[in-house]
């Protein structure tokens, strides 16, 4: 690791529980410490030694643009003259739910909240609120936050850290999750079968980003939206990777699917802490001040964090044609890294959706977390360490996903290529 970052994480850990604010940056489980950002500035992230890296992670997901992208910048500079926070509405949240609104058939109202995790928790209690009833199916390895009913068998950190119980969420709520595999029709219709007119929602990443890169089944999310509709439960879609990620409008309009309510973060906020949670009418208007279920944030529609937002919108909607390259450029990388692979002999499963992939340690196909978690980690965290001395840097995590931006050049692409085959030419 480098001189300074090593320094600053000694610092970090005085004041700092573990040294970071978000466990999943701590480099725990590859055995090395973090690096320190000094700066990021398209496909490029660089370290406070100035070490230059193409960066796969783009901040777990948001900067698909690329960092640093002028026309942000720019539009959080001139939102920020303004005054960064007035805690009254804004024309800004207006343009940011139509937009939303736009994108997503499935959403007629929407509420902007600050983090993916707060979407979730919100969404949660407006999916109970709404049935009056309390139970919530979830999927193991897919991960929604950290919300207290979320952590059952996550994926993301919890994954990572093989955290399998959550000390400090009480038991009684907890008893409330029921985990289920995902990809498993059966095992969602015995649960439905067993505790139907008790499940307030089922929540699904519908291409599970947080143990890895892990699409749907054919007709998994189909059923999931029949079963619920059957039955009055509440289907949530968390595409707080996928939205804008996958297509502008997410997974649900790739595969014309509707959810009742989806949460969104990341790339809707450019950059900046943002989640939004939106749906059916019915459902949103039960939240206060229409309704009951109530709901709030000082910084919620923050006009700064909707400025960034709504640019890099805007420009993901003028360029919406460049999906499909940024998925064919992905794509291009992953079969060139799986060549290298299986000529050296070294068993990989490689799964991609669009500009979403994991190089799996496996030879058998990864569709849930069991089959995830038989990856062999330490040919993971040996590839990781090679792959970030030669100047790529990947999530520190087995069960994490890397994201190309369109920021990512041809040479971008050539360099990781190289630095893959000297990596795995030393495996054998
Ligand atoms: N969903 C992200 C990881 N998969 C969150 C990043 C974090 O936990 O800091």
């Amino acid at each position: 690791m480098t001189e300074k970052s090593k320094i600053l994480f000694e610092e970090a850990q005085r004041f700092i529980p573990g040294g970071v604010n978000s466990p999943v940056r701590a480099f725990k489980d590859v055995n090395l410490s973090p690096l320190f950002i000094r700066e990021a500035r398209g496909s490029k992230i660089y370290d406070v030694d100035g070490k230059e890296y193409i960066d796969y992670v783009l901040s777990w997901g948001p900067m698909i643009l690329g960092h640093c992208h002028p026309e942000v910048i720019n539009a959080i500079q001139r939102a920020a003259e303004r005054g960064t926070s007035y805690g009254a509405p804004t024309r800004l949240e207006i343009d940011m739910a139509h937009e939303l609104a736009a994108a997503f058939p499935s959403i007629e109202l929407v509420r902007m909240v600050n983090s993916g995790t707060e979407a979730v928790m919100s969404a949660i209690r407006l999916a109970r609120g709404y049935t009056g009833r309390e139970k919530i199916i979830k999927f193991e390895g897919c991960y929604h936050g950290h919300a207290d009913s979320m952590l059952a068998k996550a994926g993301s950190g919890v994954a990572t850290m093989g955290i399998a119980g959550s000390p400090g969420v009480p038991a009684k709520l907890a008893e409330l999750t029921i985990t289920l595999p995902f990809n498993n029709i059966a095992a969602v219709e015995s649960a439905v079968d067993m505790h139907g007119a008790d499940l307030a929602g089922i929540i699904v990443e519908p291409v599970a980003g947080n143990m890895g890169v892990v699409p749907p089944k054919s007709g998994f999310l189909e059923f999931l939206r029949q079963i619920t509709h059957e039955h009055g439960i509440i289907l949530v879609f968390d595409e707080v990777i996928t939205g804008f990620r996958l297509a502008y409008g997410g997974v649900q309009t790739m595969m014309n699917i509707k959810p009742d309510l989806t949460c969104l973060g990341k790339i809707i906020g450019g950059g900046l802490p943002v989640g939004a949670f939106g749906g059916r009418k019915e459902i949103m208007e039960k939240l206060a001040p229409l309704g009951p279920v109530y709901q709030a944030g000082t910084l919620s529609g923050n006009p700064i964090a909707m400025s960034a937002g709504l640019e890099t919108l805007k420009i993901l909607r003028k360029h919406v044609g460049r999906y499909e390259s940024l998925g064919q450029k992905t794509e291009a990388l992953c079969e060139k890294m799986k060549n290298i692979f299986s000529q050296q002999k070294v068993p990989v499963c490689i799964n991609r959706v669009g500009s979403m992939f994991t190089i799996f340690f496996t030879s058998d196909e990864v569709f849930d977390f069991h089959s995830a978690s038989k990856s062999n980690t330490s040919q993971f965290r040996r590839f990781f360490k090679g792959m970030l001395d030669n100047g790529i840097n990947l999530a520190p995590s087995q069960f994490e996903a890397a994201f190309v931006s369109f920021a990512h050049t041809d040479e971008d692409m050539e360099k990781t290529i190289e630095a893959c085959a000297s990596i795995v030419k030393s495996f054998s």
